[in-house]
């Protein structure tokens, strides 16, 4: 694969973020991806934006924690842990330039980041899209996860495209979709929420089979509103534990890269 492509004659670098609901497996993912380019002779650096982590699957060789430290916050200003959290993410701001200039430096082929723990404190503050926006003037993509196990339950999945739709919305940066942790379900049933995100009609099936009363009726309705936004949310089932798809989420990426796509796929 060759995600380090010219151009206009200029060799890039490209960003990823990797972003997703608590838990969805983007620090996994982080490593799991970054080994498997590392395999395919890509230079991979990794900056870790989140400043709550205790344990990190990988060893970033940037990472926020160097710069706020959320224990000195909660002292220093008396603020209990999600105080801490959201003031340390803020701070993190601060320090872009800083960041930028080290990513400059390193010049890799590929950047991966591994957003904060808590997707609002990344994407629904003002740090999020000034972060996304400032760490240097490369080429930027966002991989946003979906939790295979909590995506099962079709209420969930829809929740989960509103956000998706949410985070395309303020950050504006070309977005893949992982169906992540698909390990986790049968094949049959990643098969289907895969069908579900290609086809709305089958979506709209399983509403109609699944659900009842007002989350039926509010759930079609919210499916209707994001199909009329003409944004595409086609998973790529991935896991970080058996490397399942990371063939394919690379694909999507380097579409996306040497592209130019604008669009969410
Ligand atoms: N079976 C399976 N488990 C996974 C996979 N990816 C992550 N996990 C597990 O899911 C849990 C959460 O994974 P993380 O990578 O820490 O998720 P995260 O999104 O970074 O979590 P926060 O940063 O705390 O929001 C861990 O126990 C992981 O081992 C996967 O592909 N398959
Ligand atoms: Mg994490």
């Amino acid at each position: 694969m060759d995600t380090h492509s010219i151009i206009h004659g200029v060799e890039t670098m490209f960003l990823i973020f990797i972003v997703g609901t608590a838990g969805s497996g983007k620090s996994l993912l982080t490593s799991t991806f970054s080994e498997w380019l590392r395999m395919s002779k890509q230079d991979v650096t990794i900056l870790n934006l989140d400043p709550g982590v205790m344990t990190l699957p990988y060893t970033p060789d940037l990472d926020v924690r160097d710069y706020v430290s959320i224990s000195d916050l909660m002292e220093k200003h008396q603020l209990g842990p999600n105080g801490a959290l959201i003031m340390a993410t803020d701070l993190i701001a601060g320090h872009v330039e800083t960041l930028s200039n080290k990513l400059q430096d390193i010049d890799s082929d590929v950047v991966l980041v591994d957003t904060p723990g808590q997707i609002e404190l990344f994407a629904f503050r003002a740090c999020g899209p000034y972060i996304t926006m400032e760490l240097t003037k490369e080429p930027k993509a966002i991989v946003y996860l979906f939790d295979s196990v909590f995506s099962l339950n079709p209420a969930n999945y829809i929740s989960n495209l509103f956000l998706s739709a949410a985070v395309f919305n303020r950050l504006v940066i070309p977005q893949a979709h992982v169906l992540s942790k698909c390990d986790l379900l049968p094949p049959e049933k990643i098969d289907a929420i895969v069908e579900w995100s290609k086809n709305p009609e089958t979506l709209e099936m399983i509403i109609e089979q699944e659900l009842k009363g007002t989350k039926r009726l509010l759930s079609r309705d919210m499916m209707y509103a994001i199909y009329s936004l003409d944004l595409h949310f086609l998973l790529i089932p991935v896991s970080a534990k058996s490397n399942k798809g990371l063939i394919d989420l690379n694909m999507v990426l380097e579409r996306i890269f040497t592209g130019g796509e604008k669009f969410t796929y």
